[in-house]
């Protein structure tokens, strides 16, 4: 037995040697004062940074990524939309794939770069990606992967320009930033009551400042058909909806004295300095590659006098679209394509939180290399992320078109309806049956290595390998008022089919096609691992999601607001449980990835 396994694994070895390189990736976490935003608190750094350094690869490589614990806790990392074809142990979810990695260890995630494009890691142990724990990750196409921007120009010196920037992008991530760590955050959401989506600022690439323009402005951005909401209050000085506002915070009980100081209201500026993004207008173009790491806000972007030609989303090349600002959902990437034709001067790259939640706005400084420090503001956007004119172009963030174009199978073999609702307490959520995902599911025997764990409860669904699935997410209006939920799904991508408003009072895809035909597109749907719900405002809204298993192992199903997530919106997808994987020893009991 033990001779044969490891002649096995000495032949994949040797099979992944030929295929790519094997990069090694070592991070040290520590738990520091830092101050991204001008304000001081305990937050992680990655190798003494923060956001943590980029890892760089090319499609096909083999990551060794080492994880040296420092931090006084326990801790795990995922590599956010990382496929982990055949490593589902590395997929750095506690309880489903690994126990922590305790204080002072140090623990090997190893994969394989399957897919091109942008993606991220973060930390997935309880809220700590919300206190700094995350960079980018960069993985280089293949040379000859076919690249969508005939559809952008057919100048022959454009598209040179543009074949160099994609393989030459500029990452930018944008963050959201408390003055709370994620477990005091916790801890004052379940003391008292409240969903807790109020944050301190915008950050881009790690640096931002708080901006507090006052009451009256922060109210005169809110559009008349809002106001309703307001139930005759005003926004905090945050900008966020105030804690008693019932409608967000439920008719559950609240102890608002459980609150203290700062955590909605109690706006103090900083001036720290902001982000430059340095471009050469020599090059003609330049691809920015956005990531949204955010916990809480939803982000609209947009650049001063720049267009922007969306070409990937969530890593995956799409039919190039020209539009002027995009909203990113929590953990989306878009990259984008920007002519440097502009006078060589300085512009504002703009990040407005526009949630219903809260106000919150930052700003980078695009600066051509070379340009004088002069620009006439030209905003697209205001403050609060609404169009300046009626002629600024937004996003349809749900229907992008992947190229070379992709068809889900127009049949499935088995659906799943879940219930995305409220439940018990205002910070408390669910996926499936009113039934949380309780963060002490953290802690269980890893369902990889012993999937029976919730078998037959509400809190995982099963698929069989090489079958198609639709998950039919329904969010309710009976839980009250809802944001748009970023469910992000690990693992594979999924198509986008169908969305629509209202309930939905069928049972299959099918049964809802021929009644409301107009809803679903199995033509050329969206391709995503982040799927965004519609707001639940008025009435109940509901979203169809169609993937092929082909990586057995446990993967979760969560919203990635990451309060919502601590506060149970996840569940455990057993996919391919007819072909589950033997765990290596490495990942096994007491294993350590190496
Ligand atoms: C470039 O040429 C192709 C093939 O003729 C055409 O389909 C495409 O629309 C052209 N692109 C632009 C931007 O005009
Ligand atoms: C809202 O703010 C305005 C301007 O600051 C103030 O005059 C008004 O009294 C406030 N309303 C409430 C309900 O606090
Ligand atoms: C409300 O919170 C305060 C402050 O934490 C605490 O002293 C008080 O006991 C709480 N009240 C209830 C009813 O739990
Ligand atoms: C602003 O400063 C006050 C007074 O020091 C403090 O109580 C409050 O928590 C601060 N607010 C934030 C958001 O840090
Ligand atoms: C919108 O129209 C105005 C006035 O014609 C123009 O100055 C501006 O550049 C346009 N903005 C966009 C984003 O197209
Ligand atoms: C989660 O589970 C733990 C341990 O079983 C329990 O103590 C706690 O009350 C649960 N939390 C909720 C919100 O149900
Ligand atoms: C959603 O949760 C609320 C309680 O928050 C409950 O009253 C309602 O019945 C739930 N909706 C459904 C469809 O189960
Ligand atoms: C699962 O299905 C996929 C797609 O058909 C296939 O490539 C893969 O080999 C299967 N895995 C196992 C373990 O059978
Ligand atoms: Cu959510």
């Amino acid at each position: 037995m033990r001779s044969s396994f490891l002649c096995l694994s000495l032949l994949a070895d040797l099979a992944t040697f030929a295929l790519g390189a094997t990069v090694v990736f070592p991070v040290k976490l520590t738990w520091e004062k830092g101050a991204p935003d001008g304000f001081e608190r305990d937050m992680i750094l990655i190798n003494g940074q923060f956001p943590g350094p980029a890892l760089n690869i090319n499609e096909g490589d083999n990551v060794e990524f080492v994880v040296t614990n420092q931090l006084p806790y326990g801790t795990t990392i995922h590599f956010h939309g990382v496929e982990q074809y055949n490593t589902p142990w590395s997929d750095g979810v506690p309880g489903l794939s690994q126990t922590h990695i305790q204080p002072g260890n140090t623990f090997t995630y190893k994969w394989t770069a399957t897919q091109y494009g942008t993606y991220w890691y973060h930390g997935h142990t309880q809220g700590q990606l919300e206190d700094g724990l995350f960079g980018a990750i960069h993985i280089q196409p293949k040379s000859g992967t076919p690249t969508p921007f005939t559809m952008i120009s057919n100048d022959s010196n454009t598209l040179r320009q543009l074949n160099e920037q994609v393989n030459n992008p500029q990452i930018v991530m944008l963050s959201d930033w408390s003055h709370f760590t994620s477990q005091e955050l916790h801890d004052v959401s379940i003391a008292a009551g409240i969903d807790p989506l109020c944050g301190d600022s915008i950050l881009i690439n790690g640096k931002g400042n708080v901006n507090c323009p006052g009451v009256p402005f922060l109210m005169s951005l809110v559009p008349p058909t809002i106001t309703p909401l307001l139930m005759g209050q005003n926004l905090t000085d945050k900008g966020c909806l105030p804690l008693t506002n019932n409608l967000a915070q439920t008719s559950y009980p609240h102890n608002l004295s459980a609150v203290p100081p700062g955590v909605f209201s109690g706006c103090n500026a900083t001036t720290s300095a902001g982000a430059t993004i340095e471009v050469d207008p020599h090059n003609g173009w330049v691809s920015l590659n956005f990531i949204s790491t955010a916990s809480i806000q939803e982000m609209v972007v947009s650049i001063d006098d720049h267009p922007m030609w969306l070409y990937a989303v969530d890593g995956r090349y799409v039919e190039p679209q020209k539009v002027d600002a995009i909203t990113f959902s929590h953990g989306s990437r878009y990259a984008v394509m920007v002519q440097l034709s502009q006078p060589s001067q300085n512009y504002i790259l703009r990040v407005a939180g526009d949630g219903l939640n809260q106000k919150i706005y930052g700003q980078a400084v695009f600066h051509y290399i070379g340009g004088k420090n002069i620009n006439t503001p030209h905003p697209s956007i205001n403050y609060a992320g609404t169009g300046t004119a009626s002629n600024v172009t937004f996003l349809n963030d749900l229907n992008t078109v992947p190229f070379p174009s992709i068809t889900p199978s127009q049949t499935v073999d088995q659906t799943y309806l879940l219930l995305l609702n409220r439940t018990g307490a205002a910070w408390q959520w669910s996926i499936n049956d009113n039934t949380p995902f309780n963060d002490s599911l953290e802690d269980i025997t890893p369902l990889l290595w012993n999937p029976n764990t919730l078998a037959n409860t509400p809190l995982a669904i099963t698929t069989k390998n090489n079958t198609w699935v639709d998950l039919i997410l329904t969010a309710s209006i009976s839980g009250g008022l809802q944001p748009r939920h970023p469910i992000h799904k690990h693992s594979n991508k999924a198509f986008i089919i169908g969305y629509g408003t209202g309930e939905f009072p069928y049972s299959t895809t099918a049964e809802a096609m021929k009644a409301i035909p107009g809803n679903f597109n199995l033509e050329n749907p969206a391709y995503r691992d982040g799927f965004y719900t519609l707001p639940i405002a008025t009435s109940s809204t509901w979203m169809v999601v169609r993937y092929f298993v082909q990586n057995p192992g446990a993967f979760l199903l969560h919203c990635h607001i990451n309060p919502h997530l601590t506060g149970g919106m996840g569940i455990a997808i057993l996919d391919g449980i007819d072909k589950w994987p033997t765990v290596p020893a490495a990942y096994g009991p007491g294993g350590n990835g190496s």
